[in-house]
């Protein structure tokens, strides 16, 4: 690990940066200038909206500049990481668009997180400060960050949207001296990976290359300044935040509206009340929104495209969108390490129900190998492999991680067996790694696996996926409970929620065992022995 103080960054070979730059993909543009421009051309248009609040474009500016003016004034210096762990609420842009005016990183942590993971997230990044929100969907997030300060003394600042109690109230910083002029090929926040193995690493993204992501997925999913996108997700994730998400609407001039949760009743409100027009969900999700449409008393007619990611859609399902929503399905199939694929709106049928789309970019590059890194023909099944004008290069402040994700000539090994079609369209089939996708949050089978490890009835376990007909997949930790104890699965679940870890990690199932078969021939690898684990359990089940 390099100190915990170093500003991140992110580097690309000189000719490929030469390149990106002179086909136009890297503008030189930072975040603060794209909500500049845009307040300089449609001051008065409507930028966000939530329960409280309609802002339009120039008071989401002000907004920002107060608080940029206001972090620094807190002693917060250009470069400084800033937790940011704010769910669905307007609040969000200021908070996130003052950081980047600041040249402040910040980084981006889900509402599901807890401290086990902020605590990580803070002394892996080295951030100073964090920015949450009082209270959301009956959480209180201030005693989250109070613990969270305990354990990382470095964060000095705790600011607060909403009621700050003894914290920094957000609407109190003010704009004060000039504020700093930012590069645009510096890292402009860090976003969380889902994860393998272990922890969940950093990922550093730059203004040059996240704008052009999220600019091109606005023009490939045909937004305009009419368009109204609906952040049903929660908005820390990549494929809300910029598949074309919240970002790209703003980059278009358009509006977005915030979804403090995604059920459908709530959701099928706001698309009615808002006119939106275009949204994204997980495919658990977009199940029960087509169940609930068949009843519901709202005028969905407005929307025109459902985005579907974040685990596979299978085609089955996908082939009811049109006929239950009313709309143009997407397949999206992206990674917050930077590569994304849609299905174009104008592709025939069988490509929209039948694959996860094709890169944004001319200048993705995609690797399909087989196990002994050789180029499979065209229709087979291989690791993707890829580089481009987006993707990382590098996780921050992780050797060990950058060794194993990226080749020596700087290819994300995503993890992902996939398939490639004419056209360049992909086809997921599934993962070569131990993560579970659970509705698409991914679960890391090891860090799981170490939580339990830390039970003292706990002698051995392995954490395995097990296919779920709604969520996709779901966890199940086989256990091998120490001698002399004989634990219970819900004590286990509890002991995980005691120690302060994003409820969706808990295990869905506990299966006790009195022995994990393959460990008697010797000793083999804990993916060898999950294979083993779940096929033996689906032969039992089914
Ligand atoms: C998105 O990003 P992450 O970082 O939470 O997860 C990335 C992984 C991929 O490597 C793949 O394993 C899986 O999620 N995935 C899909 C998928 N979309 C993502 N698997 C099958 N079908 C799909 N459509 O999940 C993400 C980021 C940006 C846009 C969309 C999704």
């Amino acid at each position: 690990m390099t100190e915990a103080n170093t500003i991140p960054r992110q580097v690309w070979p000189e000719d490929l940066a030469a390149r990106y730059r002179s086909k136009g993909y890297w503008r030189g543009e930072t975040f603060g200038d794209v909500l500049r421009a845009r307040a300089a051309d449609h001051p008065d248009r409507l930028a966000v909206v939530d329960a409280d609040n309609r802002w339009t474009y120039a008071d989401l500016l002000a907004r920002a500049e107060s608080a940029a003016g206001g972090y620094l004034a807190l002693g917060l210096q250009p470069g400084d990481r800033v937790i940011v762990q704010i769910p669905n609420v307007a609040a969000f842009f200021p908070a996130v668009f003052g950081l980047f005016l600041a040249g402040l990183i910040p980084v981006y942590a889900l509402p599901a997180h807890r401290q086990t993971e902020l605590i990580h997230f803070a002394r892996r990044s080295g951030a100073k400060a964090m920015v949450v929100a009082d209270r959301h969907e009956g959480f209180d997030y201030r005693p989250l960050a109070d613990l969270v300060r305990a354990e990382a003394p470095a964060i000095a600042h705790v600011v607060v949207i909403g009621d700050a109690g003894d914290h920094i109230p957000f609407d109190s910083l003010r704009a004060g001296p000039a504020l700093p002029r930012v590069d645009p090929s510096a890292v402009a926040f860090l976003q969380i990976s889902g994860g393998s193995t272990g922890l969940s690493k950093l990922i550093p993204r730059t203004h040059d290359d996240y704008i052009y992501s999220f600019r091109e997925s606005a023009r490939i999913c045909g937004l305009t300044g009419d368009s109204v996108y609906l952040a049903a997700l929660p908005v820390a994730h990549n494929f809300p935040m910029s598949s074309p998400g919240v970002f790209g609407t703003l980059h278009a001039g358009a509006r977005v509206v915030m979804a403090p949760n995604p059920a459908p009743e709530t959701a099928f409100s706001l698309i009615a009340r808002e006119g939106v027009t275009i949204t994204g969900v997980v495919p658990p999700l977009a199940l029960l929104w087509m169940q609930a449409a068949a009843r519901t008393p709202h005028d969905l007619s407005s929307l025109q495209v459902l985005q579907v990611g974040g685990a596979k859609f299978i085609p089955e399902a996908a082939a009811r969108v049109r006929p239950t929503l009313g709309c143009t399905l997407q397949q999206v199939f992206g990674m917050a390490e930077g590569l994304v694929n849609y299905t174009r709106l104008d592709d025939p049928e069988e490509i929209v129900t039948g694959t996860q789309g094709r890169p944004i970019s001319p200048d993705d590059e995609v690797l399909i190998l087989d196990d002994n890194g050789v180029p499979v023909p065209e229709g087979q099944p291989g690791h993707l492999l890829t580089r481009g004008p987006y993707t990382i290069r590098a996780y921050h402040n992780d050797p060990g991680a950058n060794a194993r994700s990226f080749t020596p000539d700087g290819f994300y090994r995503t993890g992902d067996i996939v398939k490639r079609l004419p056209g360049g369209y992909l086809v997921v089939q599934g993962r070569a790694g131990d993560h579970i996708n659970r509705a698409g949050e991914k679960i890391s089978a090891e860090e799981i696996e170490d939580h339990l490890l830390a039970h003292p009835a706990v002698f051995d376990a392995a954490v395995v996926s097990i296919p779920d007909e709604f969520l996709g997949e779901r966890s199940c930790a086989f256990v091998i409970a120490a001698e002399g104890t004989s634990p219970r699965a819900s004590e286990l679940k509890a002991f995980m929620r005691g120690r302060g870890v994003a409820d969706f990690k808990v295990p869905d199932r506990i299966v006790f065992v009195p022995e994990f078969q393959t460990t008697a021939v010797g000793k083999v690898s804990r993916n060898v022995l999950r294979a083993d684990l779940r096929s033996r359990y689906l032969k039992e089940t089914t």
